[in-house]
């Protein structure tokens, strides 16, 4: 509030100060009595509307408010980075505080998502390497050992003969609606729940160790299409679960777009434009198949996935520069 109003409020308090003392000395004068005297009126000084305590009551007050705001946000964002992949998740009211809005040029021309083989890696780069355009590439898995070795139990010994102890539960992990909360747990489940047959479960986790990413990347090569010069990233992204479960809807915050080789089951995959684009861009839908590769920028699209009936899915993916 500013501070003309106590001056004001001073001035009239000096001069009713003044007048009462002529009035006392008439009336002194007078010789009138006290009951008198307490009828007469003052001039009187209004109260702000609103007092000063009162307003830098309100001020704490939205301070408060912004600061909570700024805690929860942090409690609810950060969790969201440390172990979901950076991925800022629904609900939507966080996403749309918090991601830029899109242009929609990204996604206004594509209607659906072309299935091809035998690419260069220079057509690959001029047509999707870069782009926001989702592609499925069907020939490259052809000769990895990951499409006849993955399975449950390469997992389990994988991670057993690793070495690696409680260190495979210091990364990434997703536990979608598996009630798993580590990767050390999924991978000591039953054998029954193993084979699909107890509690449906979905999973994903990133591998962080060199060693762990050295030895996986025994079992696929590279992508054949990549651009020449694009490096892989240090980790990799693993996917793995029974049919009917999958990704709920979210969208990621990754640094680079992934490919995602579908090592076994069926995947459907739905991607959304981003909420500002619904009415210029459609949602596409499909499926990946075993040995199929799907390009997708994760980032940009907002992507669910769902297991299709038959076998146990696993992808294996990563990201590239
Ligand atoms: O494969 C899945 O189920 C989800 C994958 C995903 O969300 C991603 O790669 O960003
Ligand atoms: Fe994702």
């Amino acid at each position: 509030m500013s501070p003309s109003r106590p001056k004001l409020c001073d001035k009239k308090l000096k001069s009713a100060e003044i007048k009462l003392l002529k009035i006392l000395h008439k009336i002194d004068n007078m010789k009138l009595s006290n009951s008198y005297i307490s009828r007469l009126m003052l001039p009187e000084c209004k109260k702000p509307f609103i007092s000063e305590t009162f307003n830098q009551n309100i001020t704490f007050y939205y301070l408060g408010i912004a600061v909570l705001i700024i805690i929860f946000t942090y409690w609810w964002i950060y969790p969201s980075f440390a172990s979901e992949r950076c991925t800022l998740e629904i609900p939507s009211t966080a996403l749309t505080l918090f991601r830029p809005p899109e242009d929609c040029s990204m996604c206004d021309s594509v209607s659906q998502v072309a299935r091809l083989g035998n690419l260069t890696p220079e057509e690959f780069e001029r047509r999707f390497a870069y782009s926001p355009t989702p592609v499925i590439v069907t020939d490259a898995t052809r000769h990895w050992k990951a499409i006849k070795e993955f399975n449950f139990n390469f997992f389990a010994d994988f991670y057993r003969n690793g070495k690696m102890g409680n260190k495979i539960n210091e990364c990434f992990f997703f536990a979608y609606k598996s009630g798993l909360r580590s990767l050390g747990e999924v991978l000591s489940m039953d054998a029954a729940r193993a084979n699909l047959s107890g509690a449906p479960w979905y999973v994903g986790w990133s591998t962080c160790y060199d060693e762990e990413t050295r030895r996986l990347r025994q079992y696929y090569d590279r992508p054949y299409f990549l651009p020449r010069t694009a490096e892989s990233d240090t980790i990799d992204w693993i996917f793995m679960g029974g049919p009917g479960q999958g990704a709920h809807m979210h969208v990621d915050s990754v640094r680079r777009v992934s490919w995602q080789a579908q090592v076994r089951g069926r995947k459907r995959w739905q991607l959304a434009p981003p909420p500002e684009c619904l009415y210029t861009c459609r949602a596409l839908t499909l499926t990946v198949h075993p040995g199929e590769i799907l390009v997708v920028d994760t980032n940009r699209w907002y992507h669910m996935t769902h297991v299709l009936p038959g076998d146990l899915s696993i992808t294996i993916g990563a990201e590239y520069d």
